[in-house]
């Protein structure tokens, strides 16, 4: 058995909500205060995964978080027993309770930067916790990111997991969202291509947000052990990030030798185009399919999340699937793209397409739901099964939400202090289903 690619899916989790808490993510703007779905949102997640693992590929579950998150609220100054916390930051600090309820550790893909042992000195795949300083109800996620990592891959012979980069504005980093790896197969070594947004210490220069700087990836590169030739830094350009492109993939994803992105998504398409040939010089060949602005406006492309779908090696076809969001059907120009991407003779054989709803008015498509992990057949053996999507778990996580999740969550419900007591009930199970331990979350303890 050869090196596998496993995509690793957050459970959403049962606050999800549209606190419009993410500047410069248009979705989560334009939605803020709907009503949500999180049974449905969960539910959506969930059939996303199977449908990967009835395909045969590996499939991972990463647990939600625990939310509201108290210690922020602690941090502020409210004190009292929990439930006092929540009533009473819901009258003087609304804003803070909506940051710290917020479900957004769903989107896996900011959860870490991961390089595969192929690619690292030490021959251990390394993962960095992402800090995500931009959005304080981002920030609150790397400490337990980390501990859902060490529990997905514990034995330290095979997985160095890091903890997240220090938590300030110059290390500013989003995980694998910025991060592409290119390669001939899973198992060979790649290349290993960082976006940034800006360097360390610019002054903002934009409207929007850049959420990862070069200091981070940098840093990163470094801590995994990467071999700087087969390292490529890249800058995103100031274009897409102003147009909602908050990260770049939003308008840009690999797999394999191909890197598919919107002409728009880089500072300088050509350096990008050549620093990659030359660090992929003797390994593999790339491959580039550049969507043009007049053949998909970059406004098309991040209304509709083409890029932001995921490019999948799928059993038993020779050529790689675009599993992108339904939304692309819905905008002309992208689903005329597409039949006109299937029936070329590209590196892309065919699109599916999915219901990720829920995820999407937030900004998260189905490219931002998952985190993947390439692995040997040795650190397959010694990642945590039961954190592995099969038949089985698959039953038990559909009974669990349908069990504890809310069918609707309006603004106002973001201050009952049940849903905290309903939220624990749910994640207590959930240590038993995933075989988590007993003391995984701080309530736990
Ligand atoms: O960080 N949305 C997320 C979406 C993350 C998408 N991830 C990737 N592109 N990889 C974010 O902006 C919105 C939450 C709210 O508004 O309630 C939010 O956090």
């Amino acid at each position: 058995m050869k090196a596998i690619e496993a995509n690793y899916d957050g459970l959403i989790g049962p606050t999800h909500n549209y606190g419009g808490l993410s500047a410069g993510n248009l979705a989560s703007a334009t939605n803020k205060d709907q009503i949500s779905h999180p049974r449905e949102a969960a539910l959506q997640g969930l059939e996303k995964m199977k449908m990967l693992a009835d395909a045969g590929l590996v499939q991972g579950v990463l647990p939600p978080q625990e939310r509201p998150f108290l210690p922020l609220l602690r941090d502020a100054g409210f004190t009292g027993t929990d439930h006092q916390l929540i009533t009473k930051a819901a009258v003087q600090a609304p804003a803070l309770l909506r940051a710290a309820s917020s479900a957004a550790a769903m989107w896996t893909a900011n959860a870490a930067t991961i390089s595969p042992s192929a690619d690292t000195n030490d021959g251990r795949m390394h993962a960095s916790a992402a800090n995500l300083t931009s959005m304080l109800h981002r920030s609150i996620e790397a400490a337990q990111t980390a501990r859902a990592l060490r529990a997905a891959f514990p034995d330290p012979a095979h997985f160095a997991i890091h903890p997240a980069l220090p938590p300030q504005d110059s290390f500013a980093d989003e995980g694998a969202a910025n991060h592409v790896r290119l390669c001939a197969d899973h198992g060979a070594p790649g290349v290993e291509l960082f976006v940034y947004g800006r360097e360390a210490g610019e002054a903002p220069a934009l409207r929007f947000p850049a959420r990862q700087t070069l200091l981070a990836a940098q840093s990163l590169a470094r801590r995994h052990g990467l071999d700087p030739t087969r390292t490529v830094f890249a800058r995103q350009s100031a274009k897409a990030i102003e147009a909602g492109a908050f990260h770049n993939d939003v308008v840009c994803v690999g797999a394999r030798t191909c890197l598919f992105y919107h002409q728009h998504a880089f500072a300088d398409t050509a350096a990008m185009q050549d620093d990659i040939c030359r660090a992929a010089d003797g390994l593999f060949e790339p491959l580039f399919v550049e969507v043009a602005e007049d053949e998909v406006s970059l406004d098309d492309a991040i209304r509709s999340y083409l890029f932001n779908a995921m490019l999948v090696a799928w059993p038993g076809e020779e050529r790689l699937v675009l599993i992108a969001p339904d939304e692309c059907r819905q905008t002309p120009s992208v689903e005329r793209y597409c039949a006109r991407l299937v029936a070329g003779n590209g590196p892309i054989g065919r699109v599916h397409f999915i219901d990720v709803r829920q995820s999407m008015r937030n900004g998260g498509g189905p490219a931002c739901l998952r985190l993947r992990v390439v692995m040997t057949p040795a650190q397959l053996k010694a990642a945590n099964g039961a954190m592995r999507l099969d038949a089985a778990l698959y039953q038990n996580l559909k009974n669990w939400i349908n069990s504890h999740y809310r069918e609707t969550l309006a603004p106002a419900d973001i201050a009952d202090p049940c849903l905290l007591d309903e939220g624990r009930v749910a994640l207590d199970k959930l240590t038993g289903l995933l075989a988590l331990g007993t003391d995984f979350y701080p309530f736990q303890r």
